[in-house]
């Protein structure tokens, strides 16, 4: 054991909707890797949380008809909320911040005080072009078609007074960092980043914001609230207690590793060093800019109802299965596209046909052949030599490839022992060994190289599905031998070793009928997706006096007759109960004829401010019920009883 120490990071995810695939895939990455550097001996700090603050969640909490502290407490803390996620796929985190706990806030406060007092954050005016779902202002020359170049979408112009971060003072220490090679990763990102960032000139960064509320307050001026960036890019060092009491780890365990998707990696790649630098403080160790999990070559999203419910497929296949089928799946540099078949497959190929079987089969005939306990004779032969040296060779591979944070690769080392492995299994026959009880030495050698080689397996796919291991350990007798320093020898497991044959780990999934499973799953929650995104959300709430003051009546149609030279106005005469008719105009022509109105009882508005339509008066206003979809505009006219006399107030 040793105690250097590894401090590795995943974004902080926004808490504005439930997190889907894709958020998951970088923390089981993440989550690979604190175990496996624990595995190694480092003393390690996982750090996940969530990003809690800005306009688009004051928004969404508006829209849920809750305070967004209400309504980011049930994201992350509710049921089936992101820590109910991340406990259930098994994730090791040590720490959990979120950016509206205590600590933070006052660190980010002093963070932002120390930058303005440097000199490094001043008072300016902010005038540009603005991404409300990004939260990000744009130049003209950064804009791609007129739209915003992260998300593609609209944007407006924008002014506000606002602080400024000098981002452009680090310009040339940050380019340094990204061409010194080892700090941003894959290396293809370095070139983007100085290109299309650094090169066109890089400007000082709007880092405060009096459009919205929900957010840190600067402290020494009321009505601005630091910028998203700013509070949430800083999560990686308040979390270890920097400039708070909460936590003292700074000094061991600051700088990080941190692991973000390609769309922040300008963040982190740029904004984030010049921060560091103004504050004086180590810069990562490095950036990992991870690809995306796409779905027939596009980005998930909730409108086009695709986006991938990690709870829905572990529940049908396995936590492990899943964690596994991820990392072993994409290679984590580039973008991976999502399929349910690559995943079922993947599972049966790797999961339930090569280890599953080789563990299940192996433990079998140690069972059958020596009652469960290897005798200690051996008898060795030139066959096993291929997989005893792949056996010792696998781990530094695997090594190599998981300091690079190439995931798939180490996977596929792994992989590559278990093939050999059964294929060992191919060349010796150990079914015909067995009937020679001469041969009883060299039938146990089998059984031992396989049990080794299982062994070694096992320890390297901890940190990838760590229960599974756990138990595949427990049968083959190996739980005390799985360290990191066995897994690059041979001969660890005691010669006379027991096993225990348990149940199927991964059992074989039928295709088709876990297709259709989903595809049942999925509907059964498309209702609520409908609800969700066909109809306007509910307006924010009103008082009972507000609402009593809109005058709602039963009014009778007495007269109905189209407008002359309007397609869709239809002139109404009313009784609404006070003795005098009430005209009122309304635009509901191409749904009604008058004829069908006429007699019929209605409910009007009546003290809505008199309008001028065509040169007629409209003394208020029909209520119907109108809905629109694909352009195409359906109204129904709230028709009352006959028996309910007009002029009757509606409360
Ligand atoms: O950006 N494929 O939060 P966020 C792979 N709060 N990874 C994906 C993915 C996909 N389809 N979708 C999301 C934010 N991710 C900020 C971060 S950090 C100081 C602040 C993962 O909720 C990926 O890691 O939008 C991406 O960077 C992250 O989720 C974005 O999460």
């Amino acid at each position: 054991m040793n105690n250097k120490s590894f401090y590795v990071t995943t974004p902080i995810y926004y808490p504005s909707d439930k997190l889907h695939i894709g958020h998951t895939y970088c923390t089981v990455a993440t989550d690979a890797l604190a175990r496996y550097k624990r595995l190694c001996g480092y003393d390690v700090m996982f750090l996940t949380g969530t990003d809690e603050h800005g306009q688009k969640i004051e928004e969404k909490a508006k829209e849920a008809g809750k305070t967004p502290q209400q309504f980011v407490d049930d994201i992350v803390t509710g049921n089936g909320g992101i820590l109910d996620l991340w406990k259930l796929m098994n994730i090791s985190n040590d720490r959990f911040i979120r950016t509206t706990d205590d600590y933070h806030v006052e660190s980010i406060q002093r963070i932002f005080r120390k930058m303005y007092d440097k000199g490094d954050i001043y008072k300016g005016a902010y005038k540009g072009m603005y991404c409300t779902p990004c939260e990000s202002f744009w130049t003209e020359s950064q804009l791609v078609d007129g739209k915003c170049p992260d998300c593609g979408r609209d944007v407006h112009y924008a002014e506000e007074e606002a602080y400024f971060f000098r981002l452009s003072k680090y310009a040339k220490p940050v380019q340094e960092l990204l061409e010194g090679g080892e700090f941003l990763q894959p290396a293809s990102r370095v070139n983007e980043m100085i290109n299309n960032f650094i090169k066109p000139g890089l400007e000082d960064l709007c880092v405060s914001r009096t459009s919205f509320s929900w957010g840190i307050p600067v402290d020494f001026d009321p009505g601005h609230v630091v910028y998203v960036w700013v509070d949430a890019l800083s999560n990686y060092i308040t979390a270890l207690g920097y400039l708070n009491d909460r936590y003292d780890d700074m000094d061991r365990f600051w700088p990080a590793h941190h692991i973000v998707g390609k769309e922040i990696v300008r963040f982190h790649s740029i904004i984030w060093p010049a921060m560091l630098m103004s504050l004086e403080l180590p810069l990562p160790k490095s950036v990992y800019g991870h690809g995306w999990l796409v779905i027939d070559g596009g980005k998930m999203s909730k409108s086009k109802g695709n986006v991938v419910d990690p709870y829905v497929l572990a529940d049908m296949f396995g936590v492990d299965a899943l964690r596994f089928f991820l990392l072993r799946t994409f290679p984590f540099g580039s973008d991976g596209n999502f399929s349910n078949e690559l995943l079922i497959s993947t599972i049966n190929t790797d999961l339930a046909n090569d280890l599953g079987n080789l563990v299940s089969r192996t433990t079998a005939m140690v069972e059958k052949y020596f009652g469960g306990t290897l005798i200690a004779e051996r008898e060795a032969d030139d066959v096993d030599n291929e997989l005893v040296e792949l056996l010792k060779a696998t781990a530094g591979k695997y090594e190599a490839q998981m300091d690079k944070f190439q995931l798939h690769l180490a996977l596929e080392d792994v992989f590559r022992l278990i093939q050999r492995a059964n294929k060992y299994i191919d060349e010796t026959a150990p079914w015909v060994l067995a009937k020679d009880e001469a041969k009883k030495p060299r039938l146990a050698t089998v059984m031992y190289n396989l049990l080794e080689a299982l062994r070694v397996a096992l320890t390297l796919l901890k940190p990838f599905i760590p229960a599974s291991c756990d138990e595949a350990l427990e049968q083959i007798g190996g739980t005390d031998f799985a360290t990191w320093e066995n897994a690059f020898l041979y001969g660890v497991l005691p010669e006379t070793v027991s096993v225990h044959k348990g149940g199927t780990l991964f059992p074989r999934i039928d295709m088709n009928k876990a297709l259709e499973a989903l595809e049942a799953a999925k509907k059964k929650t498309e209702p609520k997706t409908e609800e969700v995104s066909k109809f306007p959300p509910v307006l924010p709430q009103i008082s009972f006096d507000e609402f009593s003051k809109v005058d709602l009546r039963v009014c009778r149609i007495l007269a109905c007759e189209p407008m002359k030279k309007s397609d869709k106005l239809l002139k109404f005469t009313l009784d609404d109960g006070s003795g005098t008719p009430r005209q009122i105009l309304s635009g509901i022509h191409q749904f009604y004829e008058p004829q069908q109105l006429v007699g019929k009882k209605v409910v009007a508005v009546l003290n809505l401010a008199p309008r001028k339509m065509m040169g007629q008066d409209s003394n208020g206003m029909l209520l119907s019920a109108s809905f629109e979809e694909n352009g195409k505009e359906e109204l129904h006219l709230l028709i009352l009883d006959d028996a309910v006399p007009a002029g009757f107030q509606i409360s």
